[in-house]
């Protein structure tokens, strides 16, 4: 019999005392009386591996998250032993493993303090239903101990008090609390005496996560089948966490073109053509940017991927081509689900190379989707992958399609039980033959990555772009993602705000919600909100189901539509400033959303904030989450904050009040950031940026900044083609120092800053460029602004 809870049966098996230890450079193996393995590896200082077989076997080592990119080495490695325990040691953590029981506990190698301990330890239970034993594992909850990440769980940020499971799902209209739901990101974070580490439990059967609500003080986490195999990574601040998790997974192997950060419009569907273009033409017309136009299911010849509609779209070589003209970019949804139909050459093909996913006994697994019956590529077979990538030559090379959107790939069926492949569906594995069991939870992942790769291939010297519903861990390498099937509800715009923070915090940044709302009809008054918070999602559409009514910037009257372009028009004033947050993570897996218990997790006032966020480095915002509402109470973290719109400033740690009628929300700036700004554009590209704006926020002592450019797009950054600017500001009482220090080989068309002084203490009586006085009238210097040569290194704002 199998439960759902970690204890409740009460024929769980245990390690005995070991026997046994054998070290094999950085792989320590510790064998116990009854047969169970541990084996510990030291990937790094701060990252070790818990690996536990219980039948002195261990599978083939394979895992579809873990990148081969990741880091690996470490600077000190000891083992040593008493007679309770073996005692390792690395530059930064101190693991004891019990001689008795295999029990392990982490330590901080500096100070010694306890950082998580196992409670039980390993565990499990024999099963024959499932695919092997269910395996389990306890902790003990410090106090005061806070869990973050897990994906897209639709919960307040601290997941304490709370038992979760992963299993990816198609989840129409779900709401707050809805679990599973689409990802399965089996990571979180653990924050208790100011530490921060994380677990990462790789594992892709069927999961579950508890967190001090079965028992009080008790936080596990077991899977129906596989290994007990999970990775330590240790901080201590939870922004390193995290980075190092991104860092095993894997950051998204490219930069995203900048387009994609753009405002893109969806909704399920537009067409015929003469719609598509109505739609685009209105952007235009009314001044709205907006970078990307969705074609959903409705384009295809009876729901069949790779055909077009000839009816609604007689030439979409013509349509693709001239909706670019007027810089948009077309993308396509394209499913996972094949219609049965012998006169369809990809179900044809698909069936000659066997490439179809089937049954345990031998049929193909058919399941009814959008086009009728259907069979589904096996994704998990490589062959399969290489052979799905180049159905994109097309769509991508011929029509010239600029992104792909995955969709239904949990895999969601509607006539299963259970809305998916049955378990017994036999799955490739990339060579571990498995069951649906173990491949359900990464079906998802390795279609947007056969997707992926045929984007790649065709879109070249171009960057690919796509879109997916279904995720594991590691799927943003190839992908960036939204979060289904929401509601036009102002619960709904909380939980759109709490889930794009959780999936920043579990390595996934490329994320955002449905704007307005899927399902039903927002007011105008609740898009305008949503819109506000969502030019500060890294992903940024409007998607609607469309059977209740419009979901474009102009469908609520001029009013909202004002309020929509504004925000929009920041977002684009923005884009240098969010692609320097992308360089930051893709370069290195720092999250661009930081929840404030990621920003300051020393301050125990943010471990259980969910509505203010820091976009970037140094803007916090937060939305307005009700009706009627003229301002509202928000945290500050500790430090000083510029309100963005008029300046003043407040002083962090503390509650305020900050007004922002339906035409602003709180935004406010880090004291000391300068904050880069392109004009605005209809789309990116539209004009060459001949002028770039600094926005400097004094600030009486040191703060650095950044600004990543280059190309937009292609491959040449790779090469040094890029330019990043560090800034360094040193302000006193009466004076203010702006450092550049410049690195790659990129040269931005541009030639002059236009630098606007914000908060200065003093009135400005002289200016030195490179340390020789310029006259103030050739800085054409008028209130506190002034324009100066992009080339300057050092600039000093005097005052009197
Ligand atoms: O069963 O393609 O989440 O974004 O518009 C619904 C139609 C299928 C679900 C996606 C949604 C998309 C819709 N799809």
């Amino acid at each position: 019999m199998i439960l759902n809870t970690e204890l409740e049966y009460k024929g769980n098996l245990f390690p005995s005392k070991i026997v046994k230890y054998e070290k094999n450079l950085n792989v320590l193996s510790f064998t116990s009386e009854n047969g169970v393995i541990l084996e510990v590896t030291i990937r790094r200082d701060s990252v070790l591996r818990f690996r536990y077989t219980t039948t002195g076997i261990f599978e083939n080592d394979f895992s579809y998250a873990i990148t081969k990119y990741a880091s690996r080495g470490y600077n000190h490695l000891e083992v040593t032993e008493n007679e309770k325990q073996y005692i390792i040691t690395t530059a930064k953590l101190i693991c004891h493993v019990s001689k008795l029981d295999l029990r392990t506990s982490i330590f901080d190698a500096k100070d010694k303090s306890l950082l998580c301990e196992d409670e039980l330890g390993f565990h499990w239970e024999e099963s024959y239903e499932h695919g092997g034993d269910v395996v389990k594992m306890s902790k003990i909850a410090q106090p005061g101990e806070s869990y973050y990440g897990l994906g897209d769980k639709p919960v307040d940020n601290n997941l304490k008090g709370k038992r979760f499971e992963n299993w990816v799902t198609d989840s129409y209209a779900y709401g707050r609390g809805t679990d599973p739901i689409y990802k399965a990101i089996p990571f979180y974070t653990g924050l208790h005496s100011k530490r921060s580490y994380g677990i990462f439990f790789d594992n892709t059967f069927r999961s579950f996560f508890d967190f001090c609500s079965e028992r009080r003080n008790i936080t596990s986490f077991w899977a129906h089948g596989g290994e007990m195999n999970y990775y330590f990574i240790y901080g201590p601040e939870m922004s390193e966490v995290v980075a190092n998790y991104t860092d095993l997974t894997g950051k998204p192997h490219e930069m995203p073109a900048l387009w994609t950060l753009g405002y893109h419009q969806c909704k399920w569907s537009y067409y015929p053509e003469s719609n598509v273009k109505e739609i685009t033409k209105k952007f235009r017309d009314l001044k709205i940017p907006c970078d990307a136009i969705y074609l959903d299911i409705d384009y295809m010849e009876g729901f069949r991927c790779f055909t077009w509609n000839k009816q609604y779209f007689p030439d979409p070589k013509r349509m693709v081509k001239e909706l670019a003209d007027d810089g948009f970019k077309t993308i396509v949804i394209i499913d996972p689900g094949i219609k049965i139909d012998m006169d369809y050459s990809i179900f044809k093909e698909g069936l000659e190379k066997n490439y179809f996913c089937k049954r345990a006994d031998g049929p193909y697994m058919k399941g009814k989707v959008w086009p009728g019956e259907c069979y589904f590529p096996d994704f998990t077979n490589p062959e399969v992958r290489d052979w799905w990538s180049n159905l994109f030559q097309e769509l991508v090379e011929e029509i010239g399609v600029k992104g792909v959107w995955n969709d239904m790939n949990e895999p969601a069926v509607m006539d299963v039980p259970g809305k998916s492949f049955p378990d017994d569906v036999r799955h490739n594995y990339d060579g571990n033959f498995s069951s649906h069991r173990k491949a359900h939870n990464i079906y998802g992942m390795q279609m947007a990555r056969a997707t992926y790769q045929g984007l790649k291939k065709f879109s070249y010297p171009k960057r690919p772009f796509v879109i997916t519903r279904a995720a594991y861990s590691g799927t943003q390498r190839y992908t960036s993602s939204w979060t289904g099937d929401n509601i036009a509800t102002w619960d709904h715009l909380t939980i759109a705000n709490i889930q794009a923070q959780r999936m920043c915090m579990s390595g996934f940044s490329f994320i955002g919600s449905d704007i307005g709302g899927f399902a039903e009809q927002p007011n105008g008054e609740l898009y305008a909100r949503w819109i506000q918070l969502g030019i500060f999602h890294p992903f940024c559409r409007t998607h609607s189901s469309g059977d209740h009514g419009d979901q474009e910037p102009w469908a609520f009257g001029e009013n909202i539509t004002n309020v929509v372009r504004k925000f929009i028009e920041l977002r684009y004033q923005l884009l240098p400033y969010l692609y320097t947050a992308f360089w930051r993570y893709v370069g290195e897996g720092v999250p661009i959303l930081k929840s404030l218990v990621l920003f300051d997790q020393a301050d125990l006032h943010t471990h259980y904030r969910n509505d203010e966020f820091i976009f970037g480095e140094k803007i916090l915002a937060c939305p307005i989450t009700g009706p009627n509402q003229k301002g509202r109470r928000m945290y500050f973290p500790i430090g000083k904050w510029y309100n963005f719109w008029d300046k003043t400033v407040v002083e962090g740690g503390q509650e305020s009040w900050v007004d922002a009628d339906l035409d602003s929300m709180p935004i406010f700036i880090k004291e000391g950031a300068i904050i880069p700004k392109y004009p605005i554009q209809q789309y990116v590209g539209e004009k060459e940026i001949t002028e770039v704006s600094l926005d400097v926020y004094y600030k009486n002592g040191k703060e650095d900044s950044e600004l990543y450019e280059d190309a937009n797009d292609g491959y040449d950054y790779t090469k040094g083609r890029y330019s990043l600017l560090k800034f360094n500001l040193v302000g006193s009482e009466n004076k203010l120092i702006i450092r550049i220090h410049k690195t790659g080989k990129y040269i931005t068309p541009y030639e002059m800053f236009n630098i606007n002084l914000f908060g200065l203490p003093f009135e400005v009586d002289s200016i030195k460029v490179d340390n020789e006085e310029v006259d103030l009238k050739d800085l054409s210097f008028n209130n506190n602004s002034l324009v100066v040569t992009k080339e300057f290194t050092n600039l000093q704002i005097m005052g009197k």
